[in-house]
């Protein structure tokens, strides 16, 4: 196919984590180990969960080997994140592999993303900023994808939303 000269198209989106600690507002499940201390999700997703599975069909995971089942493909749904729950106890690198809609012609690309549980900074403040107040420790990255001179059957699936 013919490429779109001169065009470059951008899609913003956010990847990332979400920590909670096991306590009162968070109850650990029936069943989970012993010594895990937290329960986290780990996504990728549009700003304000708009839908970007049009032109990120399937995003891979790759977790840390002590988790079970460790390499996690998850397929694109309209208007959905791409998101994978889990519990345990430490922090550890997450590559993330997005792969793009068949018509873009793109190879997969791999950001990599450090899970974490425990809120940092030099300060009680800077820590509780992370804290976000709920308890919850966020480590979330805003991110722009760009699409440089798209193929024209993708320049249409990028710009008929
Ligand atoms: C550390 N380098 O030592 C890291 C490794 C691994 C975390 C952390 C296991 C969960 C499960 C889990 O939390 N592993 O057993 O499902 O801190």
């Amino acid at each position: 196919g013919k490429r779109v000269k001169g065009t470059q198209i951008t899609r913003p989106f956010i990847y990332g984590s979400t920590a909670r600690p096991f306590g009162p507002n968070n109850p650990k499940p029936d069943g989970i180990p012993d010594d895990h201390t937290h329960s986290w999700e780990v996504f990728v997703k549009g700003i304000d969960d708009t839908d970007i599975a049009y032109w990120c069909r399937r995003v891979q995971f790759k977790l840390h080997e002590s988790i079970p089942n460790h390499v996690r493909m998850i397929e694109g749904q309209p208007g959905k994140p791409f998101l994978v729950k889990e519990t345990g106890w430490g922090e550890f690198e997450i590559a993330i592999k997005l792969y793009y809609a068949t018509e873009s012609g793109e190879k997969p690309q791999t950001v990599y993303h450090h899970l974490r549980l425990h809120p940092y900074g030099r300060t009680e403040e800077e820590k509780e900023e992370m804290r976000g107040g709920t308890g919850e420790v966020r480590s979330w990255v805003y991110e722009e994808q760009v699409f440089n001179e798209p193929f024209e059957s993708f320049y249409q699936v990028l710009t008929s939303g």
